[in-house]
């Protein structure tokens, strides 16, 4: 199943799917719009089509990723792990061997390729061009999503820029608040390559946010990647065709040419605005703080432009499944660096950056804390504030055999490590902003080689007896549904730890 070739494939392939209501009641965008998708999103509800936001002749869609369900049917697989194994293949690919081999290996390499975007001579999202002072960003349905916001927020953009050095494309999404009919706010987080090519220009930065993409190029917006890798490629790659894109109108960059509705404009260095607050994926309002000034340019849409939204706030939030998308495509990538490593879990109520689960393959003493420290070095995983390491059997998914082994197997005197080093942007516990305490937990098992006396065996049942149990299961008129029940978990586990084996 291919991917959705824009946003109206990917309504159409909702709808047909049961996965779409249409609201056709007026709705206000100013926090009605984001009271009815919390209560939506936190009942695993479908995504909405908000076909008459009050004042707007735009209609508004959100909680299009909401459920795991979803965010599989965006990428064309039937479990997020399939992405994984995708990505696995090219990244692990050895140099080739006979003529087989070599042909297996040419056609990986022609994936990566034709991953590469195009460039068109026109595009949909060009329908419409508004530039100058024709350009009101009041005609689209911004929601201001909570009632302590400093206002509207464009809450789902890919934002486009260059790095003034390489050329190489960044696409990411950070949210942007409107200042007036055609200016917004910029959030480049400190850590985010957007801000990195911003403080590489000298003066004015052109950038384009794409609103509205087919699901794929919007999820890789919100993707991790290193900087000198575009996230158009990635998306490219994930859709088994390159992205289209066309020249802009007023700026010198291409953009998606399936968007919906493109805002064109620049960046003036030092031209700072007090930004938010605003009610975030933490759950608290982030305090205000000065972030750079958007001036749009220009303003280029398909007829009818559809307006895409997300409320983030008290998790679970719809950005849940994006989250949980890049946790399991970076898999493979977080196994290159660390391949002791078997899987990982971030916790949607930890909001990512808060904790990490993570099973490894334990070869050597001290092997728990080595991880930890790996995860705080690796990427944007290094702004994880608690690791916990559990080893290969435990299913780092299931919190509940977490935290047993957590109780069971931590001295916290010895298993307890106290570090320090760079936290989110976000995040308001730390004292200082930025940089703070770190937390590492080593709930493994541990031995005679890291200092402890033997440690003892785990309880359980021996396959023989379980193997009779189950052929006598009947006879004994307890019912099938107790037996599958308190098999579930285990085999659960049984079944993920040998995936992820790869046995
Ligand atoms: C809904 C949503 C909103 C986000 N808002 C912001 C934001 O305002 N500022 C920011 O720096 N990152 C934000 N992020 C996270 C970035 O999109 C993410 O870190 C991404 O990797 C950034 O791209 P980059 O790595 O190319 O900088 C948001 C993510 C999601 C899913
Ligand atoms: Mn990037």
């Amino acid at each position: 199943m291919a991917p959705p070739a824009d946003l109206r494939a990917w309504i159409a392939l909702l709808e047909r799917e049961g996965e779409l209501v249409r609201v056709t009641a007026e709705v206000d965008p100013h926090l009605e719009v984001t009271e009815i998708t919390d209560r939506t999103v936190k009942a695993g509800g479908p995504a909405l089509l908000f076909e008459h936001p009050k004042g707007s002749s735009h209609p508004l869609l959100i909680n299009q990723f909401g459920t795991e369900r979803r965010m599989c049917l965006a990428l064309g697989v039937e479990r997020l792990d399939d992405v994984a194994a995708k990505l696995e293949d090219v990244l692990e690919m050895q140099p080739p061997q006979g003529l087989v081999d070599k042909v297996r290996g040419l056609k990986k390499l022609k994936s990566i390729a034709d991953s590469l975007p195009q460039t068109a001579r026109r595009g949909p999202s060009q329908e419409v061009v508004v530039t100058g002072d024709d350009v009101d960003l009041g005609r689209l349905p911004i929601q201001t999503c909570w009632p302590g916001d400093a206002g509207a927020f464009i809450t789902l953009p890919a934002v486009i820029t260059k790095d003034p050095h390489t050329g190489v494309r960044n696409v990411g999404m950070y949210r942007m608040q409107v200042l007036d009919r055609n200016t917004t706010a910029m959030h480049w987080q400190i850590h985010k390559d957007g801000r990195a090519d911003y403080l590489a220009t000298e003066g004015r930065i052109e950038v384009a946010a794409a609103l509205g993409l087919d699901p794929v190029t919007t999820y890789t917006a919100s993707a991790p990647l290193p900087k000198h890798i575009d996230e158009l490629m990635l998306a490219g790659f994930l859709r088994g065709e390159p992205v289209q894109l066309v020249k802009g109108k007023t700026v010198d960059l291409e953009v998606p040419a399936n968007a919906e509705i493109v805002l064109e404009g620049y960046i003036e260095k030092d031209e700072l605005t007090a930004e938010g607050p605003f009610g975030d994926h933490t759950g608290f309002y982030t305090a205000a703080e000065p972030f750079p000034v958007f001036h749009v340019t220009a303003v280029t849409m398909r007829e009818d432009a559809i307006y895409p939204s997300i409320v983030v706030g008290k998790p679970p939030a719809e950005d849940a499944w994006l989250g949980k998308a890049t946790e399991r495509i970076f898999l493979p990538a977080v196994r290159m660096t660390v391949p002791e490593i078997v899987d990982y879990d971030l916790p949607i109520a930890g909001v990512f950056h808060n904790c990490c689960i993570v099973s490894i393959r334990k070869a050597f003493p001290g092997h728990a804390k080595k991880v930890m420290h790996a995860i705080w070095g690796l990427g944007m995983l290094s702004l994880t504030k608690a690791v916990v390491v559990v080893d290969e059997h435990v299913d780092v998914h299931d919190y509940e055999q977490v935290f047993f082994y957590v109780g069971a197997n931590v001295d916290p005197g010895r298993d307890v490590l106290i570090s320090e080093g760079p936290l989110d942007h976000l995040d308001h516990a730390p004292t200082h902003q930025f940089f703070g305490g770190k937390l590492g937990i080593d709930a493994t098992a541990k031995g005679p080689d890291e200092g402890t006396r033997p440690w003892p065996e785990e309880i359980e049942m021996s396959d023989e007896i379980r193997e009779l149990v189950d052929r006598r299961w009947e006879e004994y008129g307890i019912g099938a549904e107790t037996a599958q029940n308190g098999a579930r978990k285990r085999l659960r586990t049984l079944n993920l730890s040998r995936a992820m084996r790869r046995e």
